[in-house]
């Protein structure tokens, strides 16, 4: 696979250079007239847009030459389809109870879980991951099981966050996936300098970011890029650009050529993939890390995807999202289960007609039975809110406490404080 290098063909055609320590390679060719900038174009039209990775089309059919999961039993390849519908079916029954008011809040993934599922399952199992929230199908990759789910999303006193944290925020220390925290952007800089010290550290090892084309208008996003690609840092920042931030559109977050554009600006190697398809982001995954870990230096991926659910349960998508848009992403063979499914079908390793309806059904029941179980554990102490941050709680956190627990006590009538671990 190449990576992209920005090379405008007229520049190149020119023979004089002109020499200075910040130009890339210490040199740049000369040229004496304008029309290589071509000013009264866009940038992302002066140069060709960066292509789209694609390794398995729309109708589901492999184009030449496409490498198919190398070095992965079939056992396993399905395990992958299995828990893109997972993903599905958690997010499905989730959102339901939300509505329901059982859990406070939840944020689904409809729509990027084969840009999730390929990508992490081409990393080290050690590769240090920061997701960003929408991010489900990856922390079940690594082995956050359906009880641990539901527990966190319930608060139980089980859970490793202790409850602290919003619906969806999972911990994940063991499969070494890091908390989910809702600031966008602020794990870039993780990743980029977790990157660097398994350089230094001379680890086989990646630091690896996912992060939505939003968070990187957030400052954080050069900040970290910048850093990576200096320092040569051994990290991996994986954009899902599913065409939102919440209700902004992409084309109100930026004029330029997306993300991967700017990745070549900052001086890292970038490849743009079709994020609805399972195997070119994982090919391209494996190559990025590959890349990483030989030339010790970071690369970007850039996952074109849809968000085709509503930004989380606070949100309403259909207040702005254009008549026919949803319609399109959701097409069988543009919606990624759907595309991996039919291929699966087509090399036998699904012959059941009825595979994908019993599958469901079978994570429907899993489903319900943690969310069972989980509304009948105690919920994490309000303690747990104020304790771990400082080895002795500061007096302005032990007055919030008192303070809490005052109000608690007198309203009592208004809150079921049974439901709490003491
Ligand atoms: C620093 C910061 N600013 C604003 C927000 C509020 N916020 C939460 S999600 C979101 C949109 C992020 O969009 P994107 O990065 O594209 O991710 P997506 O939701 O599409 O997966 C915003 C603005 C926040 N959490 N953190
Ligand atoms: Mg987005």
């Amino acid at each position: 696979m190449r990576f992209i290098r920005l090379c405008n063909p007229a520049i190149r055609r020119s023979f004089s250079t002109f020499s200075a320590p910040g130009l890339f390679c210490g040199k740049a060719p000369i040229v004496n007239s304008l029309a290589p900038y071509n000013l009264s174009e866009k940038l992302c039209d002066v140069q060709k847009p960066i292509p789209v990775f694609q390794q398995l089309d729309e109708s589901s059919n492999l184009v030449p030459g496409a490498e198919f999961f190398s070095g992965m039993s079939d056992p396993d390849i399905l395990d992958l389809f299995r828990l893109m519908v997972k993903t599905n079916v958690m997010d499905n029954i989730l959102q339901d109870i939300q509505r329901q008011g059982r859990i406070s809040f939840y944020i689904a993934n409809f729509g990027e879980e084969a840009a999730q599922l390929g990508s992490i399952s081409a990393l080290k199992n050690d590769d240090e991951v920061w997701t960003q929230y929408r991010e489900l199908g990856c922390f079940l990759y690594r082995g956050l099981t359906t009880q641990m789910a539901t527990d966190q999303t319930f608060s139980t006193k089980e859970e490793p966050g202790k409850g602290r944290q919003m619906p969806i925020h999972y911990t994940m220390i063991e499969g070494h996936m890091q908390s989910v925290t809702s600031p966008l952007g602020t794990k870039i800089l993780h990743a980029a300098g977790a990157g660097y010290a398994f350089k230094l550290d001379k680890q086989d090892r990646v630091g690896v970011v996912y992060f939505g084309e939003g968070a990187a208008s957030e400052g954080d996003f050069a900040v970290g890029l910048n850093f990576a690609a200096t320092l040569g840092s051994q990290t991996m920042f994986i954009c899902r650009n599913n065409g939102y931030a919440i209700s902004t559109p992409t084309k109100d977050q930026y004029a330029g050529d997306g993300i991967a554009a700017r990745a070549l600006a900052y001086g890292l190697k970038t490849i743009r993939v079709d994020g609805n398809d399972v195997v070119a982001v994982h090919n391209a995954t494996k190559a990025a890390r590959r890349e990483i870990i030989d030339s010790k230096s970071p690369v970007l991926l850039e996952l074109m995807t849809y968000r085709r659910g509503h930004h989380s349960t606070s949100d309403d998508s259909s207040k702005y999202r254009p008549p026919g848009e949803l319609e399109e992403w959701s097409r069988p063979g543009k919606e990624p289960i759907s595309r991996f499914r039919d291929l699966l079908v087509d090399k036998k390793i699904i012959t059941d007609e009825k595979y994908e309806e019993k599958l469901r059904e079978e994570f429907r029941n899993e489903v319900i039975a943690c969310i069972k179980n989980s509304e009948k554990k105690l919920r994490a102490p309000i303690d747990d809110c104020f304790t771990d941050v400082y080895a002795e709680m500061p007096w302005h956190l032990r007055e919030q406490l008192e303070g809490l627990k005052d109000h608690l006590g007198r309203f009592a009538d208004k809150y079921d404080m049974s439901i709490y671990q003491k």
